[in-house]
């Protein structure tokens, strides 16, 4: 068995069996100032409290893209989210409101997403990508009453039909669209004032983020997280990210998705940590040109990223100084090991694997800078958490046994409800005293969880949650497509692409143009990356005899497999 042992230096985790063994999360409770002053609030330990104890000239943030480059400390930072928060004070905002953001990396919307969580509200920031649909689904849910998002997205942003959306707030200077729901943000801000007065104190058990999340069937699920979770926000950003003060952070994901609010805002800012943020699309001269530029020492990335990294000509690579990097980890699809020594060979560094779940809130299974690594494994639970392989009726299974992954329920950032959907919710605790994750795993003698795949069909595509549901939903509104069955079909460089088989209307006739036009229908209506690289034209799809398309019989063609069980199959 491969083992790349620990590199020498000195870690905030340094002794791993010692800690699972006395290891208490009140521990963690003495970080925060709420622990003394019992007033709480996420925002505030993130960024107000650094100023309190002195820390407010230290570099928060380092924005740039191709047109801007900005720098701002704690103290910035404090007020800029004040700002904000007055703004949306001012505006009639109340504790548990959800403020939805929708906009591309840029410093408002961190302004923004925290200056809401500071009023008490709950944020749920979407990916820019999503198209109207998408943006109308996740506002009817959550019965959102604010959205923040820039010129360029205003006109996906639906407002007909949305009874509780009462505001639509577009940064960015130029005339906004008529109508009296649309605001200015830049006007609002610069009339805010800076001071404290806006700040709510919640309960730990207060929401501050929903975020919508793909499954395999019904509609994406708000997946709620309170306050609480700031525990394991900064006990994992120390232990596995093992962050400093003065650590130049880059968490290479947007905070349309957990990893890039989790680990891209709370986990490195609760720390002290300076934060990079780097607007703009993926490049590898673009990232490596990052890392020397702000000297980058605590990297944290995708696979896919890291494989599209690995495939760009070797020039690109040794045209920027990487020294700088200390520790590099991933997260959000299977971490081949192929990777792992790839980033041995030119970073001089092992890869950390990190396992986690939108609705884990943080991270769960991980391996550490001063454990050894089995590249391909995801490594081992964190302190505090307790993880195993158990069959469909909760027993354990042994060592090397493949099973359902499951974590012992009551974990400080575990989710707290699906938004409006108890059934959904329950789901995940169906086996008492379990969250069943709906991966599959194993774990061998050593403890190392092995990740063998989805047991539902949620696609991972380059490193995204996709539902197949919402996409096949989408494929059937076009006029030409009769039935949909979308699957993810593995892929070298983004683990899986999406792959849609379609069955047209009687007197469609196939053809490429055809496809190309329904692959710019999900573009357009859905999001850009839910389209199916991939189409297949079928006669007919197969189906159980209650109509479910059988994506697993799809997915038996699309990889030559045997099908299996096709009793429920419908034959006609
Ligand atoms: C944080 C995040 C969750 C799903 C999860 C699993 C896959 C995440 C992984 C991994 C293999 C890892 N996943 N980390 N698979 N190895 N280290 O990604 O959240 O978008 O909700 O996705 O991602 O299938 O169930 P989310």
């Amino acid at each position: 068995m491969e083992v790349l042992e620990a590199q020498q230096g000195t870690y905030q985790l340094e002794d791993y069996e010692k800690m699972r063994e006395s290891f208490d999360w009140e521990q963690t409770k003495e970080a925060f100032s709420w622990h003394r002053t019992g007033k709480v609030n996420i925002a505030y330990e993130t960024i107000d409290r650094h100023v309190d104890e002195g820390r407010g000239n230290k570099t928060a943030l380092l924005y740039s893209d191709a047109k801007r480059e900005e720098r701002y400390t704690f103290q910035d930072m404090k007020d800029k989210t004040n700002q904000a928060a007055h703004m949306f004070k001012e505006m009639g905002v109340e504790k548990g409101e959800r403020i939805f953001i929708f906009m591309p990396r840029s410093p408002e919307l961190y302004f923004v997403l925290l200056g809401a969580i500071k009023v008490g509200a709950v944020v749920g920031p979407l990916f820019e990508a999503f198209m109207q649909d998408a943006v109308r689904a996740r506002l009817e849910d959550s019965e959102a009453t604010t959205i923040v998002t820039t010129p360029d997205l205003v006109s996906r942003i639906p407002h007909d039909d949305l009874p509780a959306l009462k505001r639509i707030i577009v940064a960015g200077e130029q005339d906004l669209p008529a109508g009296d729901i649309f605001i200015s943000l830049d006007e609002k801000m610069k009339a805010a004032s800076t001071d404290d007065s806006a700040l709510e104190w919640v309960d730990l058990e207060d929401g501050f983020i929903l975020h919508y999340t793909s499954g395999s069937t019904g509609k994406p699920k708000g997946v709620y997280h309170v306050h609480h979770a700031m525990l394991q926000h900064y006990q994992t950003a120390k232990w596995v990210l093992d962050l400093r003060e003065d650590d130049v952070y880059w968490c290479t994901a947007d905070p349309g998705w957990v990893t890039g609010t989790s680990y891209g805002i709370f986990g490195p800012w609760l720390n002290g940590a300076t934060n990079v943020v780097r607007g703009g699309r993926f490049s590898p001269d673009d990232w490596y040109g990052t890392i020397d530029k702000y000297n980058v020492t605590v990297w944290y990335s995708a696979p896919t990223a890291f494989r599209m990294l690995m495939a760009a000509p070797k020039e690109t690579l040794d045209k920027h100084d990487l020294s700088s990097l200390r520790h590099i980890l991933s997260v959000g699809e299977p971490l081949n090991p192929e990777v792992v020594r790839w980033g041995w060979d030119v970073f001089q560094h092992r890869i950390h694997d990190t396992w986690w779940m939108t609705e884990t809130g943080a991270m769960l299974i991980c391996n550490y800078p001063s454990e050894p690594i089995k590249p391909g494994s995801m490594g081992r639970p964190i302190p505090g958490v307790d993880a195993a392989i158990i069959d469909d009726h909760g027993n354990e299974l042994p060592p090397n046994e493949m099973g359902n992954l499951a974590i012992k329920a009551g974990w400080p950032s575990q989710m707290r409800k699906i938004w409006n959907n108890e059934p959904k919710f329950n789901e995940y605790f169906a086996i008492e005293g379990w969250y069943v994750s709906g991966d599959t795993a194993y774990r061998d003698e050593d403890g190392y969880f092995w990740f063998q795949g989805r047991n539902d069909d949620v696609i991972m595509t380059a490193g995204e949650r996709v539902g197949p549901f919402e996409i096949e939903s989408k494929l059937v509104e076009h006029p030409s497509v009769a039935e949909a069955g979308v699957i993810g079909k593995p892929d070298e460089i983004r683990g899986h692409i999406i792959k849609a088989f379609i069955a047209l209307r009687s007197g469609e006739e196939e053809s490429d143009e055809l496809k190309e036009e329904i692959r710019k229908f999900i573009k357009t209506e859905l999001a850009a990356h839910a389209v199916p690289r991939e189409i297949e034209f079928k006669d007919k799809l197969p189906k159980t005899r209650s109509g479910k398309i059988m994506r697993r019989v799809l997915k038996a063609w699309e990889l030559d497999e045997p099908t299996g069980d096709l009793s429920t199959m419908d034959d006609n």
